[in-house]
Formats: C-alpha cells, sequence, structure tokens
C-alpha cells in the first residue's frame, strides 16, 4: 500500500490541475500578464510525458513564441560545490535590484530524483525566492540529457514571454550537459576556485573554450591572494586560445558570492559582452545558428526514440547486442539487420 501522505496530495494535486486545467490560448493569455501560476503550469506540460499534454504544450509555445527572445540569457557551469546557487543568489539579488526580472532554470540530468538541484538549491537561494521579480524553477529530471535541454530551451521561452528578461541557466560542470547549456545561451560563465597552485590541470580545454568570462569563486578570507594567482594563470592560458568568432576576449575575474565583492563586476562584463555582440551582429547571429541547432537536435532525438522503442527493435535489439559481442555478427551486419526490420 502507498503511504497515505503521498496518495492525498497527489490526489489533491491532479484534482486541483483538472478543476483548473487552462486552455492553451488561456495559458498564453495568463503568460502574457506575467501571472506565474500560468507560467509554472505551462512548464509542467512541456516537461510532461503525456502526448496530449505535449500537443498542448507546443500551442502554448508557438503563442509565447512572438513574445519570446526579448532577454539575455547566461549559462553558468562549475563543478559541484564551487558556489554556483550562492553565486547565483547574490548575482540575481544584484539584477532584481537593478530593476530586472530574472528567471533561474537548471539542466541537470544527473538528478532522476524529482526536483534535482535546485530543490537543495532554494534553501541556497532564500532571497531569490522569495524575490517577486524572480523566478526559480526546478529542473526537470529522470531523463536523457537531450530530453532534458529540449525542456530547457522551451522553458525559456515560456519565462521570456512572461517578462523576465535576463535567463540563468545552472548547470553542473560534468558529462555533456554544459555543451547543451552553451547552445542555448548568449554568455556562457565558467565558474571556479582557486587550487592548489596549478589552476589549468583537470579542466577541460573544450569548457575553456566555451567560457566568455571564467570567474573564481570564494576570494575571500584566505583565499583571496590565491584567487589573484588564480586569474592570473587563467588570463594567460585564455590568450593561447584562438580568437572568437564573437570578436570577445574571454574576461578572467575575481569574486565572493559570500561577501558579494565581484558580483557587480560580473553584470559589467556581461553588458560590455552584449554591447559588442548587439552592435556586430554576432548575437543574433548566434540564436539563429542555435535554433537551427535546436531544430536537428530535436529531429535526431526524435528519430532515434521512434527506432529504439519500435517494437521490433526493442524485441531483437538484445540478441544482436550479444551477436556482436560475441563476434557472431559483426556490428555493421547487425545495424543493418536491424534497420532494415526498422524501415521494412
Ligand atoms: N567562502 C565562500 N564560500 C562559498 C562561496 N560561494 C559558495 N560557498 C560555499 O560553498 C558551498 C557550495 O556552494 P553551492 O552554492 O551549493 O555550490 P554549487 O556549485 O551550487 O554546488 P552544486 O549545486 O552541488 O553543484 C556552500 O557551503 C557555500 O556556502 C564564496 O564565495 N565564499
Ligand atoms: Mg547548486
Amino acid at each position: 500500500m502507498q503511504p497515505e501522505t503521498v496518495n492525498s496530495n497527489s490526489v489533491k494535486l491532479i484534482q486541483q490541475f483538472r478543476r483548473k486545467s487552462s486552455t492553451a490560448e488561456e495559458l498564453v493569455q495568463g503568460i502574457l500578464k506575467g501571472n506565474i501560476t500560468d507560467l509554472s503550469r505551462a512548464i509542467t506540460l512541456v516537461e510532461s510525458t503525456n502526448p496530449e499534454h505535449l500537443t498542448k504544450a507546443n500551442e502554448v509555445i508557438n503563442g509565447c513564441l512572438p513574445h519570446a527572445n526579448k532577454s539575455v540569457r547566461i549559462g553558468i557551469t562549475g563543478v559541484p560545490g564551487v558556489g554556483k546557487s550562492t553565486f547565483i543568489e547574490a548575482f540575481g539579488k544584484h539584477l532584481t535590484l537593478l530593476g530586472k526580472k530574472v528567471a533561474v532554470l537548471a539542466v541537470d540530468p544527473s538528478s532522476t530524483i524529482s526536483h534535482g538541484s535546485i530543490l537543495g538549491d532554494k534553501t541556497r537561494m532564500e532571497e531569490l525566492v522569495k524575490d517577486k521579480n524572480a523566478y526559480i524553477r526546478p529542473s526537470a529530471s529522470g531523463e536523457t540529457l537531450g530530453g532534458v535541454a529540449r525542456k530547457t530551451r522551451e522553458t525559456i521561452i515560456l519565462c521570456e514571454a512572461a517578462g523576465f528578461d535576463t535567463i540563468i541557466i545552472e548547470t553542473v560542470g560534468v558529462g555533456q550537459s554544459e555543451t547543451a547549456v552553451h547552445s542555448m545561451v548568449d554568455f556562457f560563465l565558467l565558474l571556479k576556485i582557486s587550487g592548489a597552485g596549478d589552476e589549468l590541470q583537470g579542466i577541460k580545454r573544450g569548457i575553456m573554450e566555451m567560457a566568455d568570462a571564467i570567474v573564481i569563486n570564494k576570494a575571500d578570507g584566505d583565499n583571496i591572494k590565491k584567487a589573484k594567482l588564480a586569474k592570473t594563470e587563467f588570463n594567460r592560458a585564455l590568450h593561447l586560445f584562438p580568437a572568437k568568432k564573437s570578436g570577445w576576449m574571454p574576461t578572467v575575474s575575481t569574486c565572493s558570492a559570500i561577501t558579494k565583492e565581484g558580483v557587480d563586476e560580473v553584470w559589467k562584463t556581461i553588458s560590455d559582452y552584449l554591447e559588442l555582440t548587439l552592435s556586430n551582429a554576432y548575437f543574433q547571429e548566434k540564436r539563429q545558428e542555435q535554433n537551427q541547432y535546436w531544430m536537428m537536435e530535436t529531429i535526431n532525438e526524435q528519430l532515434k526514440n521512434h527506432f529504439y522503442t519500435h517494437p521490433e527493435i526493442s524485441k531483437h535489439l538484445n540478441e544482436k547486442k550479444k551477436a556482436v559481442q560475441n563476434n557472431t555478427l559483426s556490428p555493421f551486419a547487425a545495424a543493418m539487420e536491424l534497420l532494415s526490420t526498422y524501415f521494412k
């Protein structure tokens, strides 16, 4: 038997949802007015695996699209514990004080338990959670990176239509999630902490190349000197990379998410970046490229899903895998056999 609390709660939620289930048009109207309940409902539709919900989600997204795209999208990555959530709390507060409306989303493919890391984050973002000009949404969970990424991208559109002009997307710097986030943001920020001297050790070249800014966090107390040294080292390393298409030279700075020193400088850097890339048209160009990229990604994802969930394929896939493993069938032949079954 299920624990009663869980049961009655979810029943209540479902009843509430059914009772108040709005049409796509009503949701769009609500979102455009900045209604947070409608925004959250629409995001839930986007995250749903129910095909009916997906149809409705698509209608809502289409309705919102003409009102989206008016924001700056900032990706923040860094290893666990570097201080991403604490930084976003300080940075987000700084932005809302400047009169901005900030939405915080997360791409966290490692979280299979519902709500992922932002749930824990909500305690790290105490101030921002209470801020009426901020919206914090836990990451979609328990899925492939492709699935989570698509949902986050669509959620960006909904948040923009709801009037959020600054979208922050946090991702843990492990696996491929940085690449996915990089391809949905305008500005990509790598958060670091100063280490034991050799700062560049263990840092993936790809991430350095993606970064528009490297911010060395926890530059407070005894750490200040080390952070400054790290800054010099990163600066030197960045100069060895080829110039970026944007014409932007990535910056390195230090900050403390706790004392908030250096947090305002990060916004200044992003403003400079926007000024440059809006004037040289790179900003628009990059977004167009990203749109195309996501179209192709979605096609690839859907085709793959369709293939692997095909009844004949799921029936024979394992036996072919075994045959390939035992060398009784070549990988190419096995693939061709499965593909011809699929295309039959
Ligand atoms: N001294 C100091 N501590 C910090 C700073 N920023 C974060 N911390 C601490 O570092 C720890 C991790 O911070 P989080 O913000 O949870 O780090 P995170 O990168 O979001 O971690 P994950 O979500 O697990 O990937 C917490 O105990 C913070 O209080 C800082 O600027 N200075
Ligand atoms: Mg965090």
